[in-house]
C-alpha cells in the first residue's frame, strides 16, 4: 500500500514503520496517525511478522500531536470523534512485540507513542517530554498514566508540570529507555533486537508482553498466579518441546510457531 506520510518495509521477519513527515518534525495529524493504525493492522495480520520497530528521523521521533490540527478541536468534537483514540489503541493494543527506536525530538504524542511500545531504544540525542502544559493541556494519550509507571512520581510530575525535555541520559538513569545508543548506530541495534525477537516462538513471545503489560494492570497474588497458569500452558506447545530438546542436544532452535 502506498503511504504519504510513513515508510513501511519488512526485513525477513521484522516489520519497519518509519515516521516520515520531515516538515513537521513527524508532529501527528490525521493523516500520519490514520496510516500508522493501518499499517500496524497489516503487521498484525502478517504470520511473517515476528517484531516491528517503530522510528522516526534523526532530528524527530515525532514532536507531538499536530498542534495547528488540534488549535481548532472543541470538547464535544473530541469527546464525540477523537480522532487519535483509533491510533492510539493500535499502538497499545498491537499484540505483537514493538520496539520504539527513537531518536531526536519524542514530544507529547510521540512520547505517548514511544511508551506505548514494548520498549525504547534512544539514540544519546534523543529528547523526552510531555510539554502539553505550554500549550494550556495537559497529556492526553497516557502520559499521566504510563510515564510514572516508567519513571516514577517525582521525575513524571517535574516533567508534565514544567514540560522540559530529558535527554537520552536522564531517560536510561530514570528507566524510560531500555538502551542508549550512538545515533549512526541505532537502527542497527534496533533492528538486531528485533530479529532476536522475531527469531523466537512468536505465540511465546506474545504471551511474556502480555504477561508483562499484565502486570500494570493487577495485584501481586493475581498477577502471579495467572502466570503460572500461562507458564504451564505453554508445555501444551510444540515450541516448548523443540525450545528444551534444542538446549539438551546442544543445537540451536527452529520455533516451528513463529
Ligand atoms: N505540531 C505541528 N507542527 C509542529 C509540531 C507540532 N507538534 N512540532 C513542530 N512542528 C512544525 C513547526 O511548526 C515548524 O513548521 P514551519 O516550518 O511550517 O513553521 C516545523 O515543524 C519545524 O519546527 P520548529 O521550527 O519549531 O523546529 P525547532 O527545531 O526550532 O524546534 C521543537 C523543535 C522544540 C520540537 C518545536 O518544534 C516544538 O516545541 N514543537 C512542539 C512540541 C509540543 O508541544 N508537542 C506537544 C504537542 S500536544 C500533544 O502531543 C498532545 C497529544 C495528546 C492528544 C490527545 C488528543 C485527544
Amino acid at each position: 500500500m502506498a503511504y504519504k506520510m510513513i515508510q513501511v518495509k519488512t526485513e525477513g521477519r521484522v516489520g519497519v514503520i518509519t515516521l516520515d513527515r520531515a516538515e513537521a518534525l513527524n508532529a501527528l495529524c490525521d493523516t500520519l496517525t490514520t496510516e500508522l493504525a493501518e499499517a500496524l493492522a497489516a503487521f498484525e495480520a502478517n504470520s511473517d511478522v515476528g517484531c516491528v520497530v517503530l522510528t522516526g528521523s534523526k532530528k524527530a521521533f515525532a514532536a507531538g500531536a499536530d498542534i495547528k490540527e488540534l488549535q481548532s478541536k472543541d470538547f464535544v468534537g473530541l469527546y464525540t470523534n477523537d480522532p487519535f483514540e483509533k491510533t492510539w489503541e493500535s499502538v497499545a493494543r498491537f499484540r505483537k512485540p514493538i520496539i520504539a527506536a527513537v531518536s531526536g525530538y519524542a514530544l507529547g504524542g510521540g512520547c505517548e507513542i514511544a511508551m506505548m511500545c514494548d520498549f525504547i531504544i534512544a539514540s544519546e540525542t534523543a529528547k523526552f517530554g510531555q510539554p502539553e502544559i505550554n500549550l494550556g493541556v495537559m497529556p492526553g494519550s497516557g502520559g499521566t498514566q504510563r510515564l510514572p509507571r516508567a519513571v516514577g512520581k517525582a521525575k513524571a510530575m517535574d516533567l508534565c508540570l514544567t514540560g522540559r525535555m530529558m535527554d537520552a541520559e536522564e531517560a536510561e538513569r530514570a528507566g524510560l529507555v531500555s538502551r542508549v545508543v550512538p545515533v549512526d548506530d541505532l537502527m542497527d541495534v534496533a533492528m538486531e533486537a528485533a530479529e532476536s525477537i522475531a527469531a523466537k516462538s512468536l505465540p511465546i513471545a506474545m504471551m511474556t508482553k502480555e504477561a508483562i503489560n499484565r502486570s500494570f494492570e493487577i495485584g501481586l497474588t493475581e498477577g502471579i498466579r495467572w502466570e503460572r497458569r500461562v507458564f504451564q500452558s505453554q508445555f501444551t506447545t510444540e515450541d516448548q518441546k523443540e525450545g528444551m530438546a534444542a538446549f539438551a542436544e546442544k543445537r540451536a532452535a527452529h520455533f516451528k510457531h513463529k
